[in-house]
């Protein structure tokens, strides 16, 4: 979307002819989608919201580790535990990746991490609800990484290179995460009264939390206008939460599930489905640390970066030692 066309949601967004030389020149470089890559200049608002969107990005696929990875050891066969280890291990990856993309920005890792464990930097809210079923595993495949996809996938076409790139190899990995879960749900939903009721219950407590992982209404949304003009958001909150809402809800219905809302109605004129207001203060409480696993998920990282110390100490030791090795022989 052009800057030009933005500003005509009232926040703020200077118009080109407004900016100066610099700003105009990268501005139009993205209007002509061309990629903005690490060493090039950039506005410094830009180079803060990436790496603010990056880093939150990147601590959500290692925090949400952890209530998957609660159910390794109790997956129900050798061939879901299988399955679930690689897919937690895939989010270790795309953790990874991220903090190599926020990197680029002039960010260090300690810093994003330290950022993390203060509590200071945001995680996908999504992860501080239990997992108390293996219908759960289920329902985190299929709607959570199944979100994670329809907001991941326009990410692709993100301005910054970095950015873009890392999203090209994740959006692969959660189409496998997604169908996994999907997988899962279709099972249960074929096997006992006592397993379908499991999936069903599961569906109900994790619908309204992935349908808030999209981010607040648009109208509330204080980043959205100018992270759409700068390339790096392609859609609203609101438009991608509609287009999962659209492809889930027929889905649920194909395993014979029901999504947990009275006022879901298809409506014709839109070709969409309506759906009723989310919980928003909900969200507001998850989002400041008052969700129902915020202290144990932040807590499990915490432990897991003391715990780490030693191994760290370790490798810079190694490193020092080698650095030092290597200017002796030159
Ligand atoms: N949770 O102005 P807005 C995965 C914050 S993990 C927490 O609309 P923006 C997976 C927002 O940060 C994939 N915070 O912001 C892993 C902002 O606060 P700050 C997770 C949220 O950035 C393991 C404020 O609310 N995906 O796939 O334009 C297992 C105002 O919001 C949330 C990503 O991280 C939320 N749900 O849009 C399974 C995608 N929503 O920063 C699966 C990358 C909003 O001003 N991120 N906030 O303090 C994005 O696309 C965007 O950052 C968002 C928000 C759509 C989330």
């Amino acid at each position: 979307m052009y800057a030009q066309e933005v500003k005509s949601t009232g926040q703020g967004i200077k118009s080109l002819e407004e900016m100066e030389p610099d700003e105009r020149a990268f501005q139009e470089k993205i209007n002509a989608d061309i990629k903005i890559e690490p060493k090039e200049w950039m506005p410094e608002g830009y180079r803060k919201t990436l790496v603010r969107q990056i880093s939150q990005h990147a601590h959500s696929e290692i925090v949400g580790q952890l209530p998957e990875g609660n159910w390794i050891s109790r997956a129900p066969t050798l061939d879901r535990k299988a399955i679930l280890l690689a897919k937690v291990q895939d989010e270790a990856g795309h953790g990874l990746y991220l903090y190599c993309a926020a990197e680029t920005l002039g960010v260090s890792r300690d810093q994003m991490t330290e950022q993390l464990l203060s509590g200071k930097a945001k995680y996908s809210s999504i992860f501080n609800y239990p997992t108390l079923s293996w219908a759960d595993i289920g329902a985190i495949g299929w709607l959570v990484d199944g979100a994670a996809i329809m907001n991941q996938v326009p990410l692709q076409r993100c301005s910054y290179g970095p950015y873009s790139r890392a999203m090209i190899r994740v959006c692969k990995e959660e189409s496998f995460h997604q169908r996994q879960g999907y997988d899962i749900m279709m099972k249960l939903c074929a096997g006992t009264i006592e397993q379908k009721e499991m999936a069903q219950d599961a569906l109900n407590r994790w619908w309204q939390p992935s349908l808030m992982m999209f981010g607040p209404p648009d109208g509330d949304s204080v980043h959205s206008a100018q992270s759409m003009a700068w390339g790096i958001k392609q859609n609203t909150n609101d438009e991608l939460r509609q287009k999962f809402v659209d492809e889930t809800v027929p889905q649920a219905e194909y395993i014979g599930l029901t999504a947990p809302d009275p006022d879901l109605i298809w409506n014709d004129e839109k070709k969409g489905y309506d759906f009723g207001e989310l919980n928003w203060d909900e969200f507001y409480e998850v989002l400041k640390g008052n969700g129902p696993c915020n202290k144990e998920r932040l807590g499990a990282r915490q432990k897991a970066w003391t715990d780490g110390e030693w191994f760290r100490d370790g490798l810079m030791a190694h490193a020092k030692k080698r650095e030092a090795r290597k200017m002796a022989a030159e």
